[in-house]
């Protein structure tokens, strides 16, 4: 069988999930159903990152200890994917025994292998990004104080004794790396970006801190604690079993995609790959940098109110409509705005309209026709067998753009289909022949829209798991990979139970609506 090792960043404790931890989480959700509706094994990993000074700092501002804020909010991280039902296969927490040891295996492998020195750190930091920012790429605010060139705020500025990691040593490794494999890191702009940095060399990068103590020590010198950076990467493989259960981690590495928001994308695509190189392991096979949501046109902060809590959005409009509208309107790789009129809209003209009011007439019928048994095909005409070929096209182009992780893109392949499993529908005029009395016409046609709703319920159910089950339990059918994985025109057994309920999604007058 083959196998498919999907990961997300792992989110940091210091605040409670939002949309945008949420919005990577079920991006890899879609992705690790797909892939497993291919046939794929799959290993979804998710989890928090859990050390550091930005922790430490939010846990004291609460009066708590750094562990209690770590223990309350990752079960809050862990209870939301629960919530959302990510099908995540393990939650990992930089805290875990098993992690704490593997890291400090890792970094004494990369002591053995030289990799590491001691030297005087004397530059900025950032804490809320817990990034380090040489003297050439901060930048000023307009009091003329340093500020993070990537979340505009204040710098820290730092001057301690620590150990080094050889990381310019891995610029002409990586270099060669990334023009071998092209792929590496998507989406091309996004490498490119990484291709500037590696130009102009990379420099050894300060791994320890001394000036507080929430890490995880130094093995050789515990009094220096590890750069979280160095210790959440190493989470990729200290999940899967790294230096604990060979079987497993052999099975597992590399991870096939790290998906990434595009501002830590210097971490996975260069440090953690030099890292990988110091130890002698294999590099992933892929890193997808993502684009940034904005909510309502505004950066989503705490202080803007704005870090609106997905469980909310799914209350009021179900998981499926929250899935479909992030994977279908925020192109993937590119920004994008939450907006919950664009969102309305999307339920309202795709889910509402196109989709679940076609079923619900289809389903209509039958039950009146047919005495609520799938209807038996007879011969197929010309229109009939221009809805099969169509299927074909979309089943190929689905696969393509999911496979290049063009979630929209399959989308939109998706819907298209959908608006001519409508047109088919109008223009046989089932009901004109419901009144002749056509019944093998009438049993061919409305066989055929079933059939093809089997299959998009099918191609849809990475993207909406329960209105796909929801499809298959109308339609009396117990779901079957089959039903994708082989374009003939036969998934559906004749004389099956359909169930006519309510329809599948119902619109909403965005007018009425009280916004979240
Ligand atoms: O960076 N839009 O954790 P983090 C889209 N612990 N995605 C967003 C987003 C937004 N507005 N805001 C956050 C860390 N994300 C480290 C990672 S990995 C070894 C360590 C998503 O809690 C996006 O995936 O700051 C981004 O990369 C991640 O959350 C950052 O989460």
């Amino acid at each position: 069988m083959k196998k498919f090792y999907i990961t997300t960043p792992i989110y940091y404790v210091n605040s409670e999930p939002h949309i945008g931890s949420a919005y990577t989480t079920i991006i890899g959700d879609i992705i690790a159903r797909y892939k497993r509706l291919m046939g794929y094994d799959v290993f979804y990993l998710t989890g928090t990152d859990e050390h550091g000074q930005k922790i430490m700092q939010a846990a004291k501002k609460q009066g708590k200890t750094p562990q209690q804020l770590c223990d309350e909010l990752s079960g809050k991280f862990e209870q939301l994917w629960k919530d959302l039902k990510i099908t995540n296969d393990y939650f990992i927490r930089t805290t875990d025994e098993d992690h704490i040891k593997t890291v400090q295996f890792f970094v004494s492998k990369m002591l053995e292998n030289g990799d590491i020195y001691k030297g005087k750190y004397k530059g900025w930091y950032c804490v809320p990004c817990e990034t380090y920012w040489s003297e050439d790429e901060i930048e000023k605010d307009e009091n003329n104080n340093p500020i993070c060139p990537s979340c505009h705020r204040p710098l820290n500025f730092v001057e301690e004794e620590n150990y080094f990691f050889r990381l310019s040593k891995y610029t002409e490794p990586l270099l060669k790396h990334f023009k071998e494999n092209p792929d590496f890191v998507e989406p091309e702009f996004r490498k490119n970006e990484m291709l500037k940095i590696l130009e102009e060399g990379l420099k050894d990068l300060s791994i320890t801190r001394t000036t507080f103590d929430w890490g995880i020590p130094m093995p050789n010198d515990p009094k220096h604690v590890i750069y979280v950076w160095v210790d959440a990467l190493i989470n990729y493989i200290s999940a899967i079993g790294y230096g604990r259960d060979e079987e497993i981690f052999k099975k597992w590495w590399p991870a096939d995609l790290h998906l990434i928001g595009k501002e830590i994308n210097r971490f996975h695509s260069l440090i953690w790959p030099a890292m990988l190189m110091s130890v002698g392991l294999p590099l992933p096979k892929k890193i997808f940098a993502h684009g940034w949501l904005t909510v309502n046109g505004q950066k989503i902060s705490k202080s803007l109110g704005n870090a609106i809590d997905p469980r909310e959005f799914v209350k009021k409009y179900g998981n499926d409509v929250i899935r479909y509208y992030l994977a279908r309107d925020i192109v993937f790789g590119k920004d994008g705005d939450f907006s919950e009129e664009n969102l309305v809209n999307r339920l309202n003209s795709d889910l509402a309209n196109d989709y679940g009011n076609l079923l619900h007439r289809t389903l209509a019928m039958v039950v009146k026709n047919f005495d609520s048994k799938t209807p038996t095909p007879s011969s197929l005409n010309d229109s009939d067998k221009e809805l099969i070929e169509k299927f074909k096209n979309l089943k190929k182009e689905y696969t393509e753009h999911m496979e290049s992780y063009k979630l929209t893109n399959a989308l939109e392949n998706v819907w298209s289909y959908i608006r001519d499993v409508n047109k088919y529908f109008d223009e046989n005029k089932p009901w004109v022949l419901a009144k002749e009395g056509n019944k093998e016409r009438l049993g061919t046609i409305l066989y055929n829209t079933l059939e093809a709703f089997i299959k998009i319920a099918s191609l849809l159910l990475p993207f909406m798991p329960d209105s796909s089950a929801e499809v298959f339990r109308r339609l009396g059918q117990e779901f079957n990979p089959e039903f994708v994985l082989n374009t003939e025109w036969n998934s559906l057994k004749s004389g099956a139970n359909v169930i006519h309920e309510k329809p599948l999604f119902q619109k909403i007058d965005i007018k009425n609506i009280q916004k979240v």
